[in-house]
């Protein structure tokens, strides 16, 4: 098989927002649309900890602690998404980080809008490199997600 063609996997987050509005199904239906696997899946509450470990690259940020509160604010869906370049894939479907700006047709651009608050409520996490979705992987689903057999 070609290399080029090993399936990837990637860190979705439905965020407090999204759980709250009541946009899991929707959000799950266009990851499946599009054709990628859902291999992990898990409602919950995040606690501070996971929390700073995932967004440990925007610690010191303005928008840092708003972040974080907001991530605290309710339950969240954590899924392992899987296919071919399903990181760069999974971004394209979320849209740009401010729903304001996000291009039509995407979950952000359909779903989002600027609410006013200090951190963007944009619905989705997305992995944003290989590298990440590792990381991201492990702090959700330490222990819980079977290693593909490669
Ligand atoms: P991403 O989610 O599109 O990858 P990141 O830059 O990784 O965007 O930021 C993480 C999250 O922090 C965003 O999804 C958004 O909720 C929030 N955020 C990012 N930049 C800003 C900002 O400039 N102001 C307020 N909130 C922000
Ligand atoms: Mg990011």
């Amino acid at each position: 098989m070609n290399p080029t063609a090993t399936p990837e996997r990637t860190l979705v987050l439905v965020k407090p927002d999204g759980v709250r509005r009541g946009l899991i199904g929707e959000i799950i239906s266009r990851i499946e649309s599009k054709g990628y696997s859902i291999v992990a899946l898990r409602l919950m509450q995040a606690d501070r900890a996971i929390l700073e470990k995932h967004y440990a690259e925007h610690a010191g940020k303005s928008f840092f602690e708003p972040l974080i509160e907001f991530m605290l604010s309710g339950p969240i869906v954590a899924l392992v998404v899987e296919g071919n370049r399903v990181i760069e894939g999974f971004r394209s479907l979320a849209g740009a980080t401010d729903p304001t700006v996000a291009a039509a047709g995407t979950i952000r651009g359909n779903l989002a809008r600027d609410q006013g608050t200090q951190v963007v409520q944009n619905l989705v996490h997305g992995s944003d490199s290989p590298d990440s979705a590792k990381r991201e992987i492990d702090i959700f689903f330490a222990g819980v997600l079977i290693e593909r057999n490669k």
